[in-house]
């Protein structure tokens, strides 16, 4: 809907200062995503790693952070870090860009046609929360696969690959997603990663991953990022999750395709120019917040025991092996929304993803007390 002037008025579209000036109170729990801008004190807050604040060492680098325009290419703290993760992922060259959607936009537009086919997991990020930008902007059409647990097999992904017959949509990128975030932060074994690769290539298909939270799967499997990325075509991943870095996501590549990323970086509006106040944050992020990610998936392990207990929830905790535990809440009787309301109304604030599925992701600005406060909230509102 839309107001006199042009404006969007329904709900989902309008900043959070005009929701609350047009939604009356009653109506707000109707919205679900995006409440509060920062967690304030004795709020444990468990809707995203998305929410980390930068650390005091991130805050002085950026005032101290030296700077050039980097659309010229010029800006030396920028180019450390686009180094520094080439470097640490074993790939020709890397590119800083503003988020994570729109490094996996760049991608696939470098690697498709209009018209072309993205072959990815169904709960994916690209397919669900990139706005069908791959159909927008690149022009492709998603064509998914289910994946056991998010994680797709060649199988899954054979059978949708489209003949080369002129007349038929083309098969052109498979998109994988390590770590699975609405599946629970699951990861993808090396090897399956590597054999998709093998036979996506065989195929004619690029691959591009979805790495957002590729550190976190380095450490649950005790492996390097190089390593478990060495197949794939195109890399992504979020400075600014738990990684902790207030702004930035990394895509890395082979030298041709950073210089095409390049340009459609900013033909999508993502060149910046002194950005190296934000990569200064994202040059901690990359060496020292891999380091204590263990912490993260501890506290997740912990939250996952107990909630495994909890009669009314509903999760197996030996799949929560990072830092996402997604659970159901139908027998609790309440919808998703609902229950997340309950446990906000105690300070605890969780992610609906679903109807009945509730996300909780843990990070650098939750410690352990703040885990067992939660499980406490959890107990009395499942009315365990
Ligand atoms: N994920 C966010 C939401 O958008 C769902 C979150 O809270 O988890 N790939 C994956 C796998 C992601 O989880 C996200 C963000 C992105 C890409 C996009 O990154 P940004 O937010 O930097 O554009």
């Amino acid at each position: 809907m839309r107001d006199e002037e042009g404006a969007f008025t329904d709900p989902i579209y309008i900043s959070r200062e005009r929701r609350n000036e047009v939604t009356p109170p009653e109506a707000q729990s109707e919205m679900k995503r995006g409440m509060a801008a920062h967690s304030p004190e004795g709020i444990v807050d468990l809707r995203s790693d998305t929410i980390t604040r930068p650390t005091a060492e991130m805050r002085r680098a950026m005032s101290a952070a030296e700077v050039g325009d980097d659309v010229y290419g010029e800006d030396p703290t920028v180019n450390r870090l686009e180094e520094r993760a080439a470097e640490i992922f074993g790939k020709e060259g890397a590119l800083f860009v503003p988020t994570g959607c729109m490094g996996n936009l760049i991608a696939i537009k470098i690697w498709t046609h209009h018209g072309d086919e993205v072959i990815c997991e169904e709960r994916s990020h690209v397919n669900l929360y990139e706005l069908a930008s791959m159909s927008a902007i690149a022009g492709c059409m998603p064509r998914v696969a289910r994946g056991e647990d998010g994680i797709l097999s060649w199988p899954a992904i054979e059978a949708v690959i489209r003949p080369k017959i002129y007349y038929d949509s083309q098969s052109a990128l498979l998109c994988l997603e390590n770590t699975s975030n609405m599946t629970g932060g699951i990861v993808y074994p090396t090897k399956v990663v590597e054999e998709l690769c093998g036979r996506a290539h065989e195929a004619g298909l690029k691959v591009h991953l979805d790495g957002a939270r590729i550190f976190n799967a380095a450490v649950a499997l005790g492996e390097s990022v190089a390593q478990m990325t060495r197949r794939v075509d195109s890399v992504m991943f979020c400075l600014s999750k738990g990684l902790g870095a207030p702004v930035g996501s990394m895509l890395a590549g082979s030298r041709a395709f950073i210089e095409k990323a390049r340009v459609y970086r900013k033909m999508f509006g993502g060149g910046m120019r002194q950005a190296g106040i934000l990569a200064a944050a994202g040059l901690i992020a990359i060496e020292k917040s891999p380091l204590r990610l263990h912490e993260d998936h501890a506290n997740a392990k912990l939250l996952a025991q107990g909630i495994a207990e909890i009669p009314r929830l509903e999760l197996d905790p030996a799949k929560v092996r990072t830092n996402i535990i997604i659970f159901g809440c139908a027998k609790t009787g309440m919808t998703a929304v609902e229950f997340c309301e309950a446990l906000k109304a105690q300070g605890v604030w969780a992610q609906d993803t679903a109807q009945y599925s509730v996300r909780l992701v843990t990070h650098c600005d939750v410690d352990r007390a703040g885990c067992q406060r939660a499980l406490g909230v959890l107990r009395t509102v499942a009315g365990a």
